[in-house]
Formats: C-alpha cells, structure tokens, sequence
C-alpha cells in the first residue's frame, strides 16, 4: 500500500519505532494546536520537521517502490505552487468545483436547519472557493467557519479572506483533518449544525479502502443530521487527464519537484534536482493518476536529518501522487457504506467533475 494513501492519522504509530533518531523528540506533542491571529507556533514547526524527516526515511529506505507522502508537498513554496495550478487551463477540476459551488451553494444551505451551522473545511487551502458556500450560508444563519489545515500560509490566507464576511466568525486549526475535526466536534454547542466540506477532490488522494476508512473517521465525529458536501473529480480521456498533471508550462513538474527542493532545505539532503523529472501516468486498472520523480541516472543521495542515504538505479521512481478518478454512483455508494445518505449530486457540464451532498445518517 502507497504510504501516501495512509492518512496523517496513522503516521505517529510509527513514529515511536524511530523516535530515538530525534533530538527533537521532546517536541513531538500531540495536543491539538489552536492559532490565535495566525501566530505560528515552534512546537508544530519543530514537529511537522521531525514527522517529515520520519516519513522521509520510511518512503525512502524501504524495499520496492521508494515513495513520499503527498501530503509534504504543501510547504510554502508548494503551496504557492499549488495556488498557480488551480489557474492553469489544462488543470480543469479547480475551476470545476469551483463553478459547483457558487451555483449549488444556495440549494446546499436550503437543506441545513435553522441556528447556527459550523462549517468544517479539510484542507482549505488559500478558502479561495469556499468563499461562494459561507456567503450563502451566512445569509440565512450565522455560520463559524473551522478551517482546518496543515499549511500556516494558506491557513494564514484563508482566515484574512472569510473574516471579512458579515455573519461569519473563522477559527482556524493547524492540524490533520481528523485530529481537527474531532475538535471542532469536542467544540461543538448543542443545537449547532455541522457542515463538513471536503472538497478539490482531495478524497482522490486516498487509496480506495483508505478513502472508504477515511469516511467512516469523518462520520464518527458527526451526529445524525450533520452534513458532508464532497467533490471529486471523474474519469475522462486520457489525453485531457494526463495534461491536468502534466501541463507544457512546467508548473505541475516544479510542484513535483519541490519536494527534493524540500528535502534539500528542511533535511540538509542533497538532491541534485537536474537527476530527477516529473512523471505523470495513469493506471487504468487502478483508476488513478500518479506522479512520480524519475531518477535519469544511478545516484547515490544523503539526507542527513532523516539519518539516511539513498541509492537509485536509473529509470527508477519515487512515487509521490495519486489521484483517483472516479464515477458518480461509485461516489453516492462510498457514501453509503459509510454511514451517510446521498441527498443530492451536481456534475459539471464543463469538466467531468461531482460534488455529492450527503446526510450522517
Ligand atoms: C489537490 C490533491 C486534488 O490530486 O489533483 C494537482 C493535487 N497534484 N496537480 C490533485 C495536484 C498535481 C490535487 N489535489
């Protein structure tokens, strides 16, 4: 199983076997870390180090496929790099969900009761398309919205932009999304109503079984009656599929790449980033895009944070991506092995891309 398929959650099981390798150890608290006015804090900064330098070496040194979570793309310069894919023309699932969004957002919040509804947000990134949801929302009820998110910049961008909005009070949360939807739900007052959003088609980094787990985790943390709005891209032609990761300006390659770039600045590691190139395939059988860093040469790397070094033959990957590809009803029964009810399901006539409203049940 790709180790980018486990989420956050699993990671720290694991880390106790590797502990000793870490001064930093000390630092490796797991108490939920709430940001007040975006102020960073040491104590993630120093944990997110040492957890990466962990997985590092357990992607790295392994037998078989080398591979790194895609969860580590997302520092800030990945981040950034991520923010100018979402305008790529080739790159059409952004703008599709985003299209879903603002023309559904009314029906959505139609569907919610009355009082105050929490929107939680996995992964919000810079919150840019979420905007159009907490408008409508706020409209109708007063709406406190939960970001939650490992990336202090985009968290950063995404409270400046939804604190303008009138009726909407934003508290932010450093944390994976599991950790941080457990404590929206500790956080939640009676009455209040949970609207958790999942969207991008993050979902399709999951490997099929840990995207099923990973929904049975986010229902647990509901009551009956709270919501999820989920988005997911569809299968398409190979061509246009393929471009969406591949795109003739680079940009998706530099995403790719940044992670050497990472490793070199956070793990003192000397990739020689000329050695490696960006590929993108599909695995038909699987239904996924992967990315891969290909080696064009046998080389020898050091990662002297992560307390190792790697030898790669020529041609040989590290797998760094997937993304699923999905069909409508797939969605609506994954949903329903989960414990919730599909209410209702958007396509976007431009871009093969859904987003499927359901109910906890
Ligand atoms: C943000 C995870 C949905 O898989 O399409 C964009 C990330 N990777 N280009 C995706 C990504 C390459 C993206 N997700």
């Amino acid at each position: 199983m790709h180790v980018a398929a486990i989420f956050p959650q699993l990671v720290p099981a694991a880390l106790s076997l590797y502990l000793r390798w870490f001064p930093l150890r000390q630092a490796l608290s797991r108490n939920p870390i709430e940001i007040e006015g975006g102020m960073a804090t040491e104590t993630l900064a120093q944990y997110s180090l040492s957890e990466f330098a962990v997985d590092v070496r357990l992607g790295l040194t392994k037998d078989g496929q080398k591979e790194i979570p895609s969860k580590y793309f997302y520092d800030e310069v990945g981040s950034a790099l991520f923010e100018v894919i979402t305008t790529l023309p080739e790159y059409g699932l952004f703008r599709a969900d985003e299209r879903l969004l603002r023309e559904n957002a009314e029906t959505v919040a139609e569907t919610l009761s009355p009082g105050q509804v929490v929107v939680a947000e996995l992964g919000s990134g810079s919150g840019r398309k979420t905007f159009w949801m907490l408008e409508a929302l706020a409209k109708r009820q007063p709406v406190v919205y939960r970001p939650i998110e490992i990336s202090q910049k985009a968290l950063e961008q995404c409270s400046k932009g939804s604190g303008q909005l009138h009726n909407v009070q934003v508290r932010p949360l450093q944390e994976p999304y599991l950790d941080g939807l457990l404590s929206v739900a500790a956080a939640r007052r009676p009455g209040d109503q949970l609207l958790v959003l999942f969207l991008g088609s993050t979902i399709g980094n999951f490997e099929s079984r840990a995207a099923e787990q990973f929904l049975s985790e986010v229902r647990r943390r509901l009551v009956p009656g709270d919501s999820l709005l989920l988005s997911a891209d569809l299968e398409k032609p190979l061509g246009q599929l393929l471009a969406a990761y591949d795109d003739p300006l680079g940009v998706t390659a530099s995403f790719n790449l940044n992670v050497l770039a990472r490793m070199n600045r956070e793990l003192d590691a000397d990739f020689d980033l000329s050695g490696f190139r960006h590929l993108a395939r599909y695995d038909a059988a699987e239904r996924r895009v992967e990315m891969h860093l290909l080696s064009t040469r046998a080389q020898r790397v050091a990662i002297p944070r992560a307390h190792c070094s790697v030898s790669f033959v020529e041609g040989e990957t590290i797998w760094t991506e997937s993304s699923h590809k999905y069909q409508p009803e797939q969605l609506k029964q994954m949903g329903c092995r989960n414990g919730f009810r599909p209410i209702r399901q958007w396509l976007d006539p431009e871009w093969a891309f859904a987003q499927t409203l359901f109910v906890a049940e």
